[in-house]
């Protein structure tokens, strides 16, 4: 095999963000660029000769050429097979899977989630590791590290590989396997939930409608939902896989999921399907609808950590819950109530991953439509929607009545995000400490009802391996219980995005279904006041409420 050593200049950009490297399009196309972080992914892992990994994307453009280089990356830096999807496609919780069962060292991610694909559009890369999670922070920070200071890369002399023919080829000395990107993962899925009540469900005119907004999770849906479950042809829409996805901004929220939203509150009620659902770019989030209703993520959490048992992989029962610390506490009353442990973790789906790997949480969440148990180390989005409909399949009453029933048990959890994007990043970071300058005197004040119990920029240590994660996010809690958090955005690749997290508890059952921007005016009032928004931003709106 040829290898070539190419010389090369550090790039200083290459920073991972929540989520790994997310970049234009351009960016990423800038000569070296790619091959600088792959080469930065391979010296900070140190993958013994003859190592196996893991390769594929959410299919946005781009997608293909950089598999074709990473191959040759991969073969001139000793690897002996790369397991990569067929046409390049693997969804996220797919790639985590495969990692784990084939127990590879590794694997790489191409993906920019949810952001829109396209020549103009996002791409991004993300490392996984063996336990097929994402890479924690001292990876990144050290992948980032080499990135600055790399002189070279080794690519090999190969001719590019047949992505669409499953079976072996070589790439040099090197071993590519193209796998189906679906059969390990709907396998999974078919072992953790109970397909036979599913099916029973479908087949009593249960009607269900999945959007794969033409990213990646169209063929697993089609597999699982239409094949296997039984659901009549076309409940998956957009479910090709295309590069742009077709000029769509595959992101499973009320704002860019409009088809579906239309669909799910259709004038006819009659004629609405009982259950909608979403999934991103990569598969890993998602978004789950009842007739005309939609459901919080941080609520589909703790409804199914409080129904986890209906499904088989769940029988025995959940060691514990994770949540990130801007998600609502609705996970945390379902927790106490089975008396098991709750973490309260960063932005980020690494910071699950070693209470997994300890045993300590079974099921994980994030209010940003991330939802998954241990039985991957990704958030899965296709997992949440099978498990709400083994729920559904169970119990027999509609999403809402779900829903309603949880908070009428447990109190509700009242809960609003809102986006601010393509902020300027000077006035985000000074927005961020003009709120936080104010931290000293706001204990013990009143604003409007509510009267401040603490504030902070949250800080978490790893209880399993003790690293300290700081400046997550500044929260301002209130007696009652109530909240309201400032962060600014990991994944974006267009200036800042601010968010802000609100959340205000109900136990009242005649008040708590009222709308959740009504119920939380008051908070996001002292919101604005608190950070000055509408004065530094000019932003007299959110672009994105969830
Ligand atoms: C990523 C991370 C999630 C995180 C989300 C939002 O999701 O994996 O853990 O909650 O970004 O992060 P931020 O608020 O920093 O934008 P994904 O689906 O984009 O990979």
């Amino acid at each position: 095999m040829k290898i070539q050593t190419v010389a090369t200049m550090p790039f200083d950009d290459q920073k991972p963000g929540t989520s790994g490297l997310r970049k234009k399009v351009a960016a990423f196309k800038t000569p070296a660029y790619l091959e600088n972080f792959v080469q930065a992914i391979f010296d900070s892992i140190t993958a013994p000769v003859g190592s196996v990994l893991v390769l594929g994307g959410d299919g946005r453009y781009y997608n293909c050429e950089a598999i074709q280089i990473i191959l040759r990356m991969a073969a001139a830096n000793g690897f002996a097979k790369v397991l990569v999807g067929q046409g390049g496609i693997l969804s996220t919780p797919a790639a985590s899977c495969v990692i784990r069962k084939t127990r590879s060292f590794g694997g790489i991610i191409l993906s920019a989630s949810h952001n829109p694909g396209g020549p103009e559009g996002d791409f991004g890369i993300k490392y996984n590791t063996g336990n097929g999670g994402p890479a924690p922070e001292k990876i990144t920070e050290a992948i980032y590290a080499c990135s600055r200071s790399l002189t070279q890369y080794r690519i090999a002399d190969a001719a590019d590989v047949n992505l669409d023919r499953i079976g072996c080829q070589m790439v040099g000395d090197m071993n590519v396997e193209v796998i189906d990107p679906v059969a390990d993962y709907a396998e999974l899925m078919e072992s953790l939930f109970d397909f036979a009540a599913i099916r029973a469900l479908i087949g009593g005119g249960f009607r269900l409608c999945f959007d794969a907004m033409h990213a990646v999770t169209g063929p697993y849906a089609i597999e699982i939902l239409e094949k296997r479950l039984g659901a009549p042809a076309g409940t998956v829409i957009n479910g090709v896989p295309l590069p742009d996805f077709g000029e769509g901004h595959p992101d499973p929220n009320l704002t860019y999921a409009h088809e579906l939203v239309a669909i799910m509150y259709g004038a006819d009620r009659a004629s609405t399907p009982d259950f909608g659902a979403a999934s991103d770019g990569d598969g890993d989030r998602n978004m789950i609808l009842g007739r005309h209703f939609f459901v919080n993520p941080s609520d589909s959490l703790a409804i199914i950590a409080a129904n986890a048992t209906q499904a088989p992989g769940y029988v025995a029962g959940l060691a514990g819950i994770a949540r990130s610390m801007p998600t609502s506490a609705a996970a945390d009353r379902v927790a106490d109530k089975l008396g098991i442990p709750c973490f309260e973790t960063p932005t980020g789906w690494k910071f699950f991953g070693n209470l997994m790997d300890a045993g300590k949480v079974t099921l994980c969440g994030e209010e940003s439509f991330g939802t998954g148990s241990s039985h991957v180390r990704e958030k899965d989005g296709l997992w949440a929607v099978l498990f709400w409909l083994n729920i559904l399949a169970k119990r027999r009453l509609s999403v809402e009545e779900i829903v309603h029933r949880h908070w009428a048990e447990y109190g509700r959890n009242v809960y609003s995000r809102h986006d601010y994007e393509a902020l300027p990043a000077d006035i985000a970071a000074e927005l961020m400490a003009h709120v936080k300058s104010q931290f000293a005197d706001l204990p013990g004040r009143r604003l409007g009802d509510y009267t401040v119990k603490f504030c902070d920029d949250f800080s978490y240590t790893d209880p399993i391996d003790g690293s300290v994660s700081s400046g997550q996010g500044l929260r301002i809690g209130f007696k009652d219980g109530s909240r309201i958090v400032f962060r600014l955005s990991g994944t974006g690749t267009e200036g800042a995005t601010l968010r802000i997290y609100l959340e205000a508890y109900s136990s009242d059952p005649a008040t708590q279904r009222a709308d959740a921007q009504q119920a939380l005016e008051p908070l996001i009032d002292i919101a604005h006041d608190l950070s000055q928004l509408k004065q530094r931003t000019g932003r007299e709106s959110p672009t994105v409420i969830t």
